[in-house]
Parts: structure tokens; sequence; C-alpha cells
């Protein structure tokens, strides 16, 4: 067993172990490895350097890559070279994104595959599954509990199923999203079976202390992620001892300080990569690695971890993106996002603050996000949502609210009580998730339509959904809909019979396919039929307008604080830019010419097709938002 030493030393024993593989290694693969292997080096010499045996991890896992690249189908191969010849791809103002649960949405695979019509009438290129392998029956986290990466879920299907899946959508123009939940397997993974009958080498790969020693020691910095399920961040185990299980007690945390845990879930990670998946959405990223003392959240070795997942995927998959999902403070998301680590982030800031705007009918908060905290390294992208199958959590900063003369705290309180309908005079009909008593947090599920008002009667409701997404589809990146959504589908309030669900909020806005709105999908004299029209114009409207692509975002500040405002420029550096103008309040808003003079009088509104002055300023009403093609004076 020996630890890593210098990078010549130990590439000089890559490369004789190298050559005695069976399999030869082809040049492109080679040159890759080359190129990504001082990376990989360093980041493994940061992670494990004086661990014994941290050398023999770092062998196996080029064995591992190496295994993976000659597996890689031919199909998949080509897509490599295509990615690399277009490495902006993502950035396309063509890019729309839908997710959706396998089972809720279409029964199984086969089920997905027959709706790969209805994904091209709304126009996707990039459809997320939610969690589809062998997980626990009964209450598995909906899938977030993995017992084997390698397997489908039976009910939904086979692997075989799911790369004929792959296929046929990225033949339809759709890449394929799905999670890899890395931070913990289910009890029921093999390793975890393993690590429960005392084999020392798979106690390794979790978090296991024989006594409340160290967990009390831990749990003095950590905080209570899912608090109805268990205090803390341990769990007993039968026998006593106490295992790290940050979400529910049958999620257990995997030991990313041993290397081998690493090199396992590398080969884990490079079977997905194999079956078709484009992008891997990185879940719980900020949890994977733990220091007492700390709150065990976004350590520094978090990001060398993925740096290292990210060096693994440029030699043997390149063409796969990683995406991070960390709802967490804004300085801290953006901290995981660049070519190199997650070049897609889901941003939750700009969802979270679409609804505060929406509740307090002021858009300054979201305004200012997207003033000082929207722009990105050059080469990642967000996603941009209006709510996801999670909750809506309040992860605003509360430096920026005090700049406003906000008080994050009570702030956070009032958005909960608003959202949940106990505020007098709410338009939302929504549930509380995760309420600590004891700290006084709280997060809020509920689906967009509920959430927004149509569930209440409120007039503003339908205008809301719809302003909702047209911020997410024109700020940049990729937009990503809550299959589901855009037919204004309301909470289902059927999961609090479900004993596998009731004790998870979050079911209220992870319905079944709502057949008999879709097919109303075109009936304008339906609330489906209004919702559906518009988003599916927005999203042929952001198609057909390159302004759109990329991220480059310039605020346009109006004297209304219900208004948010920004200009998207086009590439060409003609002065040309759509302005995007949208309404969070509940009366009509003048905007006085003034506001428009460093702009030419004629405008086009590309969303109702028509031309209009901005010469005497333009009146915006309640809920209202615009799209305008606009040229600089
Ligand atoms: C993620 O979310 C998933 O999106 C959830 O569906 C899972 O339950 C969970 O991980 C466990 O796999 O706490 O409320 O960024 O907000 O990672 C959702 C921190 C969650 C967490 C996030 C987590």
């Amino acid at each position: 067993m020996s630890a890593l030493s210098s990078l010549e030393n130990d590439a000089a024993i890559v490369v004789e172990h190298v050559a005695r593989r069976e399999q030869p290694v082809d040049g492109e693969t080679v040159a890759r490895l080359r190129t990504e292997f001082p990376r990989l080096h360093s980041l493994f010499r940061a992670l494990y350097g004086d661990r014994p045996g941290s050398l023999e991890a770092l062998v196996h896992l080029i064995d591992v890559v190496l295994d993976a690249r000659a597996d890689r189908p031919a199909q998949l191969r080509r897509l490599d070279r295509d990615r690399a010849a277009d490495p902006t791809w993502f950035e396309s103002e063509k890019m729309i994104g839908g997710v959706c649960y396998v089972d809720r949405f279409a029964g199984d695979l086969d089920g997905v595959r027959g709706m790969i019509p209805y994904f091209r009438e709304l126009g996707l290129t990039y459809l997320h599954l939610m969690p589809l392998f062998d997980s626990p029956e009964g209450d598995n986290d909906g899938g977030y509990a993995v017992s084997d990466y390698r397997t489908v879920k039976p009910a939904l299907g086979t692997m075989a199923d799911l790369r004929a899946l792959a296929d046929d959508l990225r033949e339809a123009g759709i890449s394929l999203v799905l999670d890899f939940i890395f931070n913990h397997t289910s009890n029921e993974h093999v390793w975890a079976q393993r690590a429960l009958a005392c084999d020392p080498v798979y106690e390794d790969f979790y978090l296991i202390f024989p006594d409340r020693e160290l967990p009390d020691a831990y749990e003095r910095t950590t905080r209570e992620i899912f608090p109805d399920d268990h205090p803390g961040s341990f769990v007993p185990l039968p026998d006593g001892r106490w295992i790290w299980a940050t979400f529910y007690r049958f999620q257990w945390d995997l030991n990313y300080a041993n290397p081998d845990v690493f090199t396992a879930m590398a080969g884990e990670m490079l079977f997905l990569a194999n079956q078709g998946v484009e992008v891997l959405r990185m879940d719980a990223v900020a949890f994977i690695w733990k220091r007492l003392g700390t709150a065990c959240e976004s350590l520094p070795e978090a990001h060398l971890l993925l740096q290292a997942f990210n060096a693994v995927l440029r030699i043997a998959a390149p063409a796969v993106l990683f995406k991070s999902e960390a709802i967490v403070h804004p300085d801290e998301v953006q901290d995981y996002i660049s070519p190199d680590e997650c070049q897609l982030s889901y941003n939750p800031l700009q969802m979270a603050l679409t609804w505060e705007a929406l509740a307090t009918r002021d858009a300054r908060l979201l305004q200012l996000a997207l003033d000082e905290r929207h722009a990105l390294p050059a080469g990642t992208a967000w996603v941009n949502y209006v709510r996801s199958h999670d909750d809506v959590g309040w992860t605003f900063a509360d430096e920026d609210a005090a700049r406003l003369g906000i008080d994050g705290g009570p702030h956070r309180r009032f958005l909960n009580d608003f959202y949940i309908g106990r505020f007098d005079g709410s338009f939302s009909r929504g549930f509380p998730f995760q309420e600590n008593p004891r700290t006084g947090d709280a997060r809020i599920a509920g689906t967009t339509a509920s959430l927004a008002g149509v569930a209440a009667g409120d007039d503003g409701g339908e205008d809301r959904v719809v302003l909702a997404h047209a911020l997410a589809m024109s700020t940049g990146g990729i937009p990503l809909l809550y299959l589901g959504d855009e037919v204004a589908q309301l909470n289902d309030d059927a999961f609090q019979e479900d004993p596998a669900r009731r004790g998870d909020s979050r079911w209220a806005h992870r319905p079944t396919r709502p057949e008999d709105r879709y097919a109303r999908r075109l009936d304008e004299s339906t609330v489906s039929g209004r919702v559906f029209t518009r988003l599916r114009r927005l999203i042929e409207v952001r198609r057909a307008s390159p302004e759109f692509a990329g991220n480059d975002l310039v605020p346009f500040h109006t004297p209304h604080v219900a208004v948010v405002g920004f200009t998207r420029p086009s590439s060409d550096g003609d002065g040309g830019a759509v302005l995007v103008l949208a309404n969070v309040g509940d009366s009509p808003v003048d905007i006085p010419s003034a506001t428009f003079s460093g702009l030419d009088e004629s405008a086009y509104d590309v969303v109702r097709d028509r031309a209009l002055t901005l010469g005497g300023g333009l009146v915006l009403p309640a809920h209202a938002f615009v799209w305008l093609r606009v040229r600089r004076r």
C-alpha cells in the first residue's frame, strides 16, 4: 500500500500499468488521459495524498476509466466528437428542458418513448427523468435512495429500454438528463448491506461510529436537513452503532475520504454516461465532504471531488455535462460553476426571488440578483426554473435583503406564511415542507399553478404562471419546465392518504399526468388551454430569438418597484437587444418615455408579433410582461 508521490513518479507507474493492459488503448483516449492526468493527480493528492493506498486507488481509477472508454458505444463516441466541435451547444436559444417522473408522467420507460411526439410539440431539447434506479419498496425519497445504479426499477423497464430511449431522444434532438445521486446510497445497496454486516472494506464506504461521541461532536455544527424524519445528521443502526444520514434514515452518506469510494462511484457514473445520458444532475453536491467543527457543507474538498469526477468524464465520456444541485447561499451556488467543475447549475436564487417578488409585489430583490449575481464564467450556464420536484426554499442572501432594508429572518417567515396560505389575502395554496419548530425554518411545496393563485381562483393566477415562466425563459441558460405546469396542473392532495408519501409534502407537487388537462391544451376556453398556448408561444419565440442565447444580461431599471427589467443584447454587436420588462404588481404601471430615452422609439413586440413605439412610454398591465426587440440609439 503506497501513498501518492510526485506527478513524474506516479505518472511513470500509471504509464507502465497502462502498457500492461490486455486491451490496447486508442490514441485519442491516450491523448485525453495525458491532458487530464496531471489535474487528476493533483486533485487526488490534495484529497488523499497521505493516505496509504492512495496510489493503488488512482491506478485502479485509471483502469476503471479506460474500461469505460473501451465500452463506450460508437454513437456516443460520435456524440463526444460532435460536442467537442460545438462546445457551447447548451447555451443556444433553442435549448429548453422538461422534467418528470417516469411512472407518474408516463407509466414506464416505454411510455416516455411514446411521448416523444409531445416533447417535440413543446419544443423540448432536454429531458430530465427523475431517479429511475432500483430503490427500496415504499418510501424511497422519490428514488433518491438508490440500491443499484446499474439496474432500472423493474416496474419502469430495463437498462436496455433506457439505452433505447436515450437513443430515440437523441434522434429527436433531446438530451437525456439523469441524476447522479452520489452523496448517499440506500440502506439496501449491497455496499450498505456489507457495511451493516461489519465487512471492514464496506464499513469504510460509510461514516459509522460505535457510539454517540463523534456524532454529537459533528452535530454541534451541522444543519438538520430533514428534521421531520430524524433530528441531526445521524441515525442508529440495529446493532447500536450510528451512521451518517443527512437526508432520510434510509439514505446513508458515502465516505469520500476513502479513495476507493471515489473510484467505485466514478465507475457507476461512467456506466450511466455510457447508457447515453448527456447531462448528469449532481445531487446534493454541498454535502459530500465532512469535517469536524464545520457545517459539513460546501467544504473545499467538495469542489475537489467534483473536479476529479469532471476530469474522469473528460477522459472517458467528454460529451457529458454536470449540472450542480446546490440549493444554498448564492455565493456558494456560484462556487460550483466552472467548466472544470459543473458547467450547468440550477439557479435557485432566481427561482426563489421570482416567488418572493410575486408575493411582495416588489421586484427589487429579484432585480438586485439579476444585476449582481447573474454573471457566470464563460462555458457555463444557468438552468432557470420556476419550481422543481423539491420545495421552494428562500436561499437569498441576507446581505442583499439588508441593502433594501429587509430583515431576512422575518421576511422568510412572511414568505412561508404567504405561500402556505396562512397570510391574510394570500393567493397561494401551498404546503409547508420540513417545518422545524426549533429553528422556525420551513420551505414550501406546491405546483406552480397552486402557488401562483390559480387554485385559489385569484384573478392574477394564470398571468403569474406565465410571467414566472417568461422570466425563466428570458434570463439566459436552459429554461426547465416541470411537466404538468404547462397545463396549469394543481396540487395533488391525495399524497396525504398514501402511507409511503404522507410524511413528505413535496408529493403535493408531483401529481400524475393530468390527462384531462392535456386533452384540453388547445382549448383556450380553459385555464389549461390558455396557459399552454401562451407558454408554447414563448418557447417558439425564444427559439427564434438569438438574443436569448448565452447569459449576457444588462440591467434595465424603471422607476417602479414592481417592475423587473433587463435587456439581452444581440451578439452581433449592432446595438440590438431584446428588452424584457415584467410587472409583478396587482395594478398597471405607466413607464415614462424618459426611461426609454437610450433606445430607438420604434420597437417590436416579439411575443405579440407587432410593432410599437416607445415615444409615449409604456403601460404594463398587472402581472404582465413584454419581450421587445429594441435598438440602442
Ligand atoms: C436533493 O435535494 C434532491 O433534489 C431531493 O429530492 C432529495 O430528497 C435529496 O437531495 C436527497 O437525495 O434537501 O429538499 O442543496 O436542498 O440537495 C431538497 C441542499 C434537499 C438540498 C438538496 C436536497
